[in-house]
């Protein structure tokens, strides 16, 4: 049989790297580099070859599964299909449309079709019950900018390959290879910064891989960024360094925050947060002289009490700097499909509805996932009785992991479209595994509008659909069209997602009906599968901005609010436990890639860190099991003794604790590791109702 060279992008992570796959009939033979692809350029991660064996995984679902009462029977999708709609529709009119939820995970955002049809499901039954990973994840750049900017995908990007001073926050780029900041083969651009004479500077409890390429890296104590970057601003404030420039004719609101942040004592916020005042001021100092500065920080500073507040703080310094919307500081990208112009598009709301049970605010219809658990334990009308899952794994991946598992049992229905029997799907009644992603086509709806240069590269499927397998969309469209007609309401059939596509290329920025010379669309793209290039990113403001006024609104009330309880929080006791924070591996990702021998072989990843003098304080050896405990659980895991931590810090990376018997995950069942979110705490939440993931209280002792 000849060989034959596929091009597609990865769809692991937000790298979104271009990969060149060599294939004898339906053998894989290689995965290399695309270097032919404009954004990543020949780089990939060893995660990439995963997608094989994602291919070839024996445990991967096939078929749907039904649960009896004797174990799980292979049902046709036909059966499978009526059976969700039936169900979901039965709870729905029995206890109210609220009483049906639905959680999505991660993947969903990697895969195209459940992009563009993934809402169409559960669209007739109009449940208000709606959860994803976005509230364990990153809620508060999305409610930020919407407050700020007017819509909740207007996220500025570290403009890092023109940058001369790239100032970092809670990120692991080299472990992540980059969140919010698509940026392939982030090492070597960093490396090029250097080589033009940039700095790296980059603050983390732990010193990370990233930390080893920075040009300077500080511990922080974890949950006290807010206090470094008002140290920060009031040096700028109080020196007279701010240059808005252009900004400040479109900018309201500068002076009232310069006033309230100049009120703070720079002794007490670097007390707080464990910089000494002096470092605090030169960073300052430098931020504002570099000719072209970026300010980013992610989940280190997302997954914390303070979330929103800090993204705040962080925005401001871009915008007091003069870096938004300057070349080498922070641009909006300009995707070849606008999902902001899509008629679909919704800027945000933030609280206009809340939890029953806490009252936690929604925001862009979307409920905090913490609150999940007690709405299906919590008797009382809109109870949750019914859960649709799509692409997630709660169970490990939010707080109070273990609690949602109780929960999850005391539900009427449960259906998971997912591609394994895992920690949380193990609870459905039913799964619905759809096609892998070689089997179907790929374009990145949302990730090129969080890339470091505008690119656009539509991958066609690798191998056919095989007889008799679905894709996730139209998973979606055969529930949502058996609930609609059950229901008696109109769904209208939807387009195909390349049909989409190709609308929203040929009426996008690069189209000819916008007069562009590319003249873009779905049959342009496929004639270059390595992708096109559209540019680095442009300045672009105040146009793109989604309020009315096309003013940027600098200080959100709400923030003041925020701003005066942080003021508040200074200086009291920290008490002796130890804060808790998570880790993220190169060969790892999330929950799920651990069925992968490839990726899970070697020394173990999964231990929790922890510093040789914080081990000597307790007794305790390196390599002995301890015991993890928070106010909501604890776990038993090997400790590893590590300089790398911070004093009074301990890390655990999330995903892990696949101990469970019942699952489908042969490989990853013999490295169960433990979870870290069997001790976050459902209760402890950024304004925005993002999960405080980091920064958790615990104590260690020997097992
Ligand atoms: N403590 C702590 N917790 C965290 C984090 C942390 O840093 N610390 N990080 C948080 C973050 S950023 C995120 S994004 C969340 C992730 O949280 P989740 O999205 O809930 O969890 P994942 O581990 O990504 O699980 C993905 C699921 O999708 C399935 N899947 C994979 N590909 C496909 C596909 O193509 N189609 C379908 N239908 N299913 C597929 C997998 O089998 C798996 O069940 O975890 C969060 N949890
Ligand atoms: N290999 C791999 N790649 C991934 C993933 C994966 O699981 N594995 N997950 C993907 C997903 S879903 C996401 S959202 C991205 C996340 O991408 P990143 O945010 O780059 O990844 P993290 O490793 O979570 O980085 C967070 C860093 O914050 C630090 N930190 C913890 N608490 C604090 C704090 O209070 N203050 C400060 N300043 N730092 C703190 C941690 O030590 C850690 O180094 O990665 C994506 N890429
Ligand atoms: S960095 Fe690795 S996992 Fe992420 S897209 Fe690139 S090859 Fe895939
Ligand atoms: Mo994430």
């Amino acid at each position: 049989m000849e060989e034959r060279i596929h091009y597609r992008a990865c769809n692991l992570c937000e790298a979104i790297c271009g990969l060149e796959i060599r294939v004898r009939g339906d053998e894989i033979l290689s995965i290399r580099g695309d270097e032919a692809d404009p954004l990543s350029r020949g780089y990939i991660c060893p995660k990439a070859v995963a997608l094989k064996d994602i291919q070839q995984d024996p445990d991967r679902l096939r078929r749907p599964l039904r649960r009896t009462a004797n174990g799980w029977e292979e049902i046709g999708w036909d059966a499978a299909l009526d059976l969700a709609a039936e169900r979901l529709v039965a709870i729905a009119q029995k206890y109210g449309s609220n009483s049906v939820a639905a959680y999505y995970g991660n993947p969903n955002v990697h895969n195209y079709g459940s992009m563009t049809h993934g809402s169409r499901a559960l669209a007739p039954l109009k449940t208000r019950s709606r959860y994803s990973a976005t509230s364990v994840d990153q809620l508060p750049h999305q409610l930020l900018t919407y407050w700020m900017y007017g819509h909740q995908l207007l996220v500025p990007i570290a403009d890092i390959d023109r940058t001369d001073y790239f100032l970092v926050l809670g990120a692991n780029p080299l472990a992540s290879n980059g969140s919010l900041m698509t940026a392939p083969d982030f090492r070597g651009r960093i490396k090029a910064l250097q080589q033009r004479g940039g700095r790296m500077v980059l603050l983390d409890p732990r010193r990370t891989e990233t930390a080893e390429v920075a040009d300077e890296h500080h511990f922080i104590r974890p949950g006290t960024d807010a206090a470094f970057l008002l140290g920060l601003l009031k040096t700028i404030f109080d020196e007279n360094l701010a240059r808005p420039g252009l900004l400040a004719e479109f900018a309201d609101g500068i002076d009232t925050a310069a006033q309230a942040i100049r009120a703070f004592d720079l002794g007490a916020l670097s007390a707080h947060c464990g910089i000494a005042a002096d470092v605090i001021r030169r960073i300052a100092r430098e931020f504002t002289a570099a000719p072209r500065a970026a300010a980013y920080g992610r989940m280190g500073v997302s997954v914390q009490r303070r979330g929103t507040l800090c993204q705040w703080l962080i925005q401001l310094l871009n915008i007091v700097s003069g870096n938004l919307d300057r070349e080498g500081g922070m641009l909006l990208p300009m995707p070849a499909v606008d999902m902001i112009e899509s008629p679909a598009s919704r800027p945000g709301h933030f609280g206009a509805w809340k939890t029953r049970v806490r009252g936690l605010p929604e925001f862009a219809g979307e409920l905090p996932v913490a609150a999940l658990a007690e709405e299906i334990t919590t008797p009382g009308e809109g109870q949750i009785r019914a859960l649709f899952t799509s692409a997630g794994n709660p169970v490990l991946s939010t707080p109070n992991g273990a609690q949602l598992d109780r929960a999850l049992k005391e539900l009427e229905f449960m259906v998971s479209v997912d591609i394994y029997l895992n920690e949380t799907t193990r609870h459905a009644h039913l799964i619905l595994p759809p096609t892998p992603t070689l089997e179907h086509d790929h374009y990145d709806l949302v990730l090129h509008g969080f890339a470091v240069r505008n690119t656009a590269r539509y991958s066609e499927p690798l191998f056919p659909k095989p007889e008799g397998a679905l894709h996730d969309w139209e998973i979606f469209e055969g529930v949502g069209a058996r609930i609609a007609q059950r229901l008696g309401v109109k769904h209208s059939p939807s387009p195909r997602p390349e049909q989409i596509l190709d609308l929203g290329l040929r009426t996008g920025p690069y189209s000819g009906m916008r007069k562009h010379p590319l003249d873009l669309s779905l049959a342009k793209l496929k004639a270059q599968p390595s992708g096109i290039d559209l540019g680095p990113l442009q300045p672009s403001l105040p146009q793109r901005l989604y309020h009315p006024d096309k003013r940027i609104r600098c200080t959100p009330p709400e923030l003041l609010q925020e701003l005066h309880s942080f003021g508040e929080e200074l200086g009291s006791a920290q008490g002796d436990s130890l804060s808790l924070i998570g880790r993220r591996h190169l060969r790892s990702n999330n929950s799920w890639l651990h069925n992968s021998q490839r990726l899970v072989k070697g020394p173990a990843r999964h231990q929790l860190l922890m510093h040789p003098q914080d081990l000597a304080q307790r007794g305790l050896a390196d390599g002995v099991r301890v015991r993890v405990r928070s106010r909501v659980g604890e776990v038993v895991v090997e400790v590893a003794s590590s300089e790398d931590m911070m004093r009074g810090v301990v890390s655990l990376p999330h995903g892990w604790g696949h101990h469970y018997q019942d699952t489908r995950l042969s490989v990853a069942r013999e490295h169960p590791g433990a979870s870290n979110n069997d001790l976050t705490d459902e209760t402890c939440l950024d304004v925005s109702g993002n999960a405080a993931l980091n920064g958790v209280a615990v104590t260690v002792e020997a097992a």
